[in-house]
């Protein structure tokens, strides 16, 4: 535990990554404090730290004091990150969140994706907090996070530093779940249904996901690769509900990567949207987006409008705004 808290904190780059690891050590401590106080209580720890109780007992209440202080400080942090995130999705944007095991090769993707060239390393768990960057995809722009590595047995006490990227990965569009593929084949099947056991745990479902067959460049022979890589398809197929794509690649050596970025091409296509309403003559000038006037209708002009989704929010203001009355939103084949 201790361990792990070290390892976070080396690598913690953002503050609340570190609020976060000050958080847990804390609540770590909180305990031995109180079972401090009450062997002193009983009479097992006579003059405990020299001056006795009151010490302790101001030690307890500082460290109290902190937490509270610290917890305040994370809501506003994840408060602003929030807004944020608003302001991105109301400007329309795509976000797709790398998972994975940590070391699996989320940053080497990220970078491979978005031409950034960040912190990447043998030790355990080189990104603390979800990194961001755009990338253009087929001419659509989208955002790129990269996330914290899971792990086995993490304490609860830890779930709070992941839970910004667990955040994150619920706000994605579209999910890349990246597997080492030339590691020990017990180990891909471990990890496969610890990632699987978050998945159900922070409730993803639904989302589109590339599996990302990463480092095969340290694999010899393919047909093994293909056949490791199916059983995990198998396994995931089995109890997740959304499509799947698998894409064999090395982040390292820059190969599948433009596969990678066709699989999110193919899920973040714009879809058309059309708009049937109600409005009358008037408001009917008003309109910017060109629209197909149907009839006449009770005095009411019934028109359909075609957009994309993208944009389908803002017009649906502006038609509100004029007081047109919406009659069905539907997508369509584009
Ligand atoms: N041979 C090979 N090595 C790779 C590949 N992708 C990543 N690596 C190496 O694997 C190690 C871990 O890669 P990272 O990208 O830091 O892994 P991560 O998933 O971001 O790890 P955390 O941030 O710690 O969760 C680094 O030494 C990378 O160079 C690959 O395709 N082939
Ligand atoms: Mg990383």
């Amino acid at each position: 535990m201790q361990l792990i808290l070290e390892i976070f904190d080396k690598h913690a780059g953002s503050r609340e990554a570190k609020l976060q690891i000050e958080l847990a050590r804390l609540k770590h401590i909180i305990p031995i404090v109180k079972e401090w106080i009450r062997q002193r209580k009983i009479g097992e720890l006579p003059g405990f730290l020299g001056a006795g109780g009151y010490k302790v007992e101001s030690y307890y209440s500082l460290i109290k004091r902190r937490i509270t202080h610290i917890e305040r400080e994370i809501k506003r942090i994840r408060e602003q990150r929030n807004k944020l995130r608003k302001s991105r999705e109301e400007i329309g944007l795509i976000t797709v969140a790398i998972v994975g095991y940590t070391s699996a090769g989320k940053t080497t993707l990220f970078n491979a994706l978005t031409g950034e060239n960040k912190e990447t390393g043998r030790e355990l768990f080189t990104t603390l907090s979800p990194k961001i960057k755009s990338a253009h995809i087929n001419g659509t722009k989208v955002l790129i996070l990269d996330t914290v590595g899971f792990i086995d047995y993490v304490p609860i006490e830890i779930i709070e530093a992941f839970y910004s990227t667990l955040e994150e990965i619920l706000k994605a569009k579209v999910l890349i779940l990246i597997v080492d593929i030339a590691e020990e084949y017990r180990e891909i099947i471990r990890k496969i249904n610890g990632v699987l056991e978050t998945f159900e745990k922070i409730g993803v479902s639904g989302k589109p996901l590339i599996i990302v067959a990463n480092k095969i460049d340290l694999i010899n022979n393919f047909e093994e690769a293909k056949r490791r890589t199916k059983i995990i398809y198998d396994k995931i197929a089995k109890s997740y509900d959304g499509s799947i794509v698998i894409v064999y690649a090395s982040a390292l050596k820059q190969t599948g990567i433009i596969e990678v970025k066709k699989a999110i091409a193919k899920f973040i296509r714009p879809k058309t949207v059309l708009i049937c309403m109600a409005l009358s003559e008037d408001k009917l000038r008003k309109i910017k987006t060109p629209f197909m006037l149907l009839e006449k209708k009770n005095g009411l002009y019934l028109c359909e409008l075609i957009t994309r989704n993208h944009e389908l929010k803002n017009i649906l203001y502006e038609l509100k705004d004029l007081g047109a009355k919406i009659l069905k939103v539907k997508e369509i084949e584009s």
